[in-house]
């Protein structure tokens, strides 16, 4: 072997992880509180992690499981709790009470501080994270000891596991380390992005607001009672330098002009950035070891806000059916993995999409389609059943019931 390919170090642990997102970092902690070992590899720094802006709506499941594992301390001190949120068409506000409708809430907290509550309980019981390591391949997946290779400091060093949780994100390389033709990838890609910023200012309402307006879909939610967050559908190659300040809080107003009077409030934006919308599927989530979690396995659009929280169900099973294997010896949940998972992702799937659909403008949308639109949104603001369904697939619903024989 020449030099360049000799490796420095070489551990091992029962589940070797990739990626320190939500799904690997809750995976790793849930995994310890079961008694199992694990070291998790992140291409970035810690500070990256922490830092990195994105989700910031959690589903009460996703947040009993947090507080359930310990992990939930600052979150139920900081979290705003919110019962209900707003659709906003013809120039109208129409509350959805979702604790009225289906006997839960939702909780406005950064996913960058799940993130840093995760962190800090790992390194608190000596877990192993190793950050600024990039994973580079996957070995013998169908092995009975696969094997992560990663370069840290520019050096190759590997670790061998019993199994290996991909949790690398869309575009991690796990889930094309499988050989081809393993995984059907099932894929929409729409037609429009969001350009989202944040800006120092106090929300213009207490709770979120979806607007379906003719200019186009809006979203104004928030991370505090002093910082909103706003989303703005553009197009999936908007060029941020085209949005001066001046220009978002202009068309904020615009689509977001009701009867109610409100006033998108102006602030200081200190962050600004466009994101793509896609639906992705991979099905199976596992190969021989290896076993995909969160957004390496499954993409929504963040019309739904379920991209967190179905990462922390994939990895809520996954712990569950790892720890009934080391302390039961059975592989029945492991071997089940994916269809329990599946059949969440695709009811996620089909929510997403369908609240994509309901907000957003299409290029080639007909009067015919505006008006559909309008009538389902009529529907859904008019029918108890029909909120209720919204309500119940937005607040989110339970996790599943693992039960092995
Ligand atoms: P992540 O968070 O992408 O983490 C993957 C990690 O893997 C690392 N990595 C590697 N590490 C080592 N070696 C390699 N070769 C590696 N390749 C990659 C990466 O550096 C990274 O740290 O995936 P995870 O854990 O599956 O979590 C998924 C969520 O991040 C994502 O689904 C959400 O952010 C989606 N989302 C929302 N989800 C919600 O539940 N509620 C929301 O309100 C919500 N709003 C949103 C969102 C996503 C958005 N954007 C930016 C896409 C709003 C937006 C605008
Ligand atoms: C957010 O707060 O960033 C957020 C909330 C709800 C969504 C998407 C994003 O649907």
């Amino acid at each position: 072997m020449s030099s360049a390919r000799k490796i420095v170090t070489r551990t091992s642990t029962q589940v070797g992880i990739v990626g320190a997102g939500p799904a690997g970092l809750l995976l790793s902690h849930l995994l310890h509180l079961q008694g199992v070992e694990s070291i998790v590899v992140e291409a970035q720094s810690r500070t990256y992690c922490e830092q990195r802006f994105r989700a910031g709506l959690l589903e009460q499941a996703s947040v009993d499981l947090l507080v359930d594992s310990g992990v939930g301390r600052r979150l139920r001190r900081e979290a705003l709790v919110h019962q209900g949120i707003e659709l906003c068409f013809s120039g109208r506000r129409h509350r959805i009470d979702l604790f009225d409708l289906c006997g839960r809430t939702v909780a406005i907290y950064g996913q960058q501080e799940v993130i840093k509550d995760l962190i800090e309980a790992r390194l608190n019981a000596n877990g192993q994270l190793l950050f600024e390591a990039e994973a580079t391949t996957l070995d013998q997946l169908k092995g009975s000891r696969p094997v992560i290779q990663f370069r840290k400091d520019g050096e190759p060093h590997e670790i061998a596991c019993d199994f290996i949780a991909g949790c690398d994100g869309f575009h991690g390389i796990c889930r094309p380390s499988a050989p081809a033709g393993v995984f059907t990838a099932y894929d929409r890609v729409y037609p429009f992005g969001w350009l989202g910023i944040l800006a120092e200012v106090p929300p213009a309402s207490k709770e979120l607001v979806y607007t379906n307006h003719e200019r186009g879909f809006a979203l104004l939610t928030m991370r505090s009672l002093a910082l909103s967050r706003l989303y703005l559908q553009c197009s999936p190659d908007e060029d941020v330098d085209e949005w001066p300040d001046a220009r978002i809080w202009q068309e904020l107003n615009t689509r977001c002009v009701n009867d109610s009077g409100m006033v998108v409030r102006e602030g200081p934006i200190i962050h600004k950035s466009v994101t793509s919308l896609r639906s992705f599927v991979t099905e199976p989530m596992q190969f021989g070891k290896l076993f995909l979690a969160g957004d390496a396995a499954h993409i929504v659009p963040p019309t739904g806000a379920k991209g967190m929280n179905l990462a922390i169900a994939d990895v809520y099973v996954l712990a569950r059916a790892l720890a009934d294997f080391y302390q039961h010896g059975r592989d029945e949940l492991l071997c089940r993995y994916s269809e329990i998972c599946l059949r969440r992702v695709w009811r996620v799937q089909q929510f997403s999409w369908w609240m994509t659909y309901l907000l957003h403008r299409f290029d080639d949308d007909t009067a015919f389609e505006h008006r559909r639109q309008v009538s389902e949104l009529n529907y859904v603001t008019s029918s108890r059943a029909a909120a209720q369904t919204l309500a119940e697939n937005y607040a989110g619903l339970p996790l599943p019931v693992l039960v092995s024989a």
